[in-house]
């Protein structure tokens, strides 16, 4: 409860920060996209990744001012790359809870955001969960139906570890899988795995998606990655979340 005031006082004082994860195609090494990751800079616990108050904010619906706060961040962030002609074009990527997907106000709020920062919404992709869209698969599907509509991008994040059935992943509009890291992790050391990955990257190729795989941490990861023809990649073995200003010097560089 005490977390819960000082961190609904912390998004007003503004102790939120972004930091940003690269995604990097794999047919030519670019930076396309990175991942805006939530941090608080707690006035005396230091820095604060989402584990220690994601769940908290979820449960208490202030999940929602927080959402908005990194919405909001991130387009602002991506809108300015876009706008700075030495900068390396990159979607970016925001995590979006349960609650926010099943919001009736979610895309009204999107729309409303990409118009204030006059960002092009192809550079926005919004990751929801398997679990998030099952919950409400009729929700969901019509708020994926309307963000498909604004030109925003979605991926499903974590994939392999909720239960969307087959035929839920045909109907969902969504333009990306995102391979959960549990999975990656053990490429080249379980036939299990390299089987699961192998076949999430066919299915989102059978559905005419992107498939990326998250939590990258080996060259040999990668280049089993490579050989399974998944399209992006993300993880430690290429770089760690970084704040802005890194990210960019980082996409600059493989250019
Ligand atoms: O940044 P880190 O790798 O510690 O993130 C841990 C978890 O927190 C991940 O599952 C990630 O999806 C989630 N997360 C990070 N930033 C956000 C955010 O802005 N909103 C929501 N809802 N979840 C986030
Ligand atoms: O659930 P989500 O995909 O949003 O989770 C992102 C989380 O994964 C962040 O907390 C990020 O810091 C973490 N992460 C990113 N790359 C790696 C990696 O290569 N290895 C591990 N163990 N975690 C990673
Ligand atoms: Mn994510
Ligand atoms: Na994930």
């Amino acid at each position: 409860l005490r977390l819960l005031g000082e961190l609904r006082r912390g998004i007003a004082e503004g102790q939120l920060r972004l930091v940003f994860q690269p995604q990097v195609r794999l047919s030519d090494g670019r930076v396309t996209g990175a991942e805006a990751l939530v941090r608080w800079q707690h006035p005396t616990r230091g820095l604060l990744p989402p584990a220690e108050f994601i769940d908290v904010a979820e449960q208490s619906g202030l999940v929602r001012a927080l959402g908005a706060w990194v919405l909001e961040a991130a387009v602002r962030q991506a809108a300015r790359w876009a706008r700075d002609p030495r900068a390396a074009t990159v979607d970016v990527s925001v995590n979006l809870s349960a609650r926010q997907l099943t919001d009736p106000g979610l895309v009204a709020a999107v729309s409303a955001v990409l118009a204030r920062h006059r960002l092009p919404p192809h550079l926005l992709v919004l990751e929801v969960t398997e679990t998030a869209l099952i919950a409400d698969p009729d929700a969901a599907t019509a708020a994926l139906a309307a963000l498909k509509d604004l030109g925003v991008g979605v991926s499903v994040d974590d994939f392999g570890t909720g239960y969307a059935s087959l035929t839920y992943l045909q109907r969902f509009p969504v333009g990306e899988l995102k391979i959960d890291r549990s999975f990656v992790m053990g490429l080249g050391q379980s036939d299990g795995d390299d089987g699961i990955v192998r076949a999430c990257v066919q299915l989102a190729h059978a559905v005419g998606v992107r498939a990326v795989a998250e939590g990258v941490e080996t060259e040999e990861q990668r280049r089993a990655l490579v050989a399974m023809g998944c399209d992006t990649v993300q993880g430690y073995f290429f770089s760690r979340p970084v704040d802005a200003d890194a990210l960019q010097e980082w996409a600059r560089e493989r250019r």
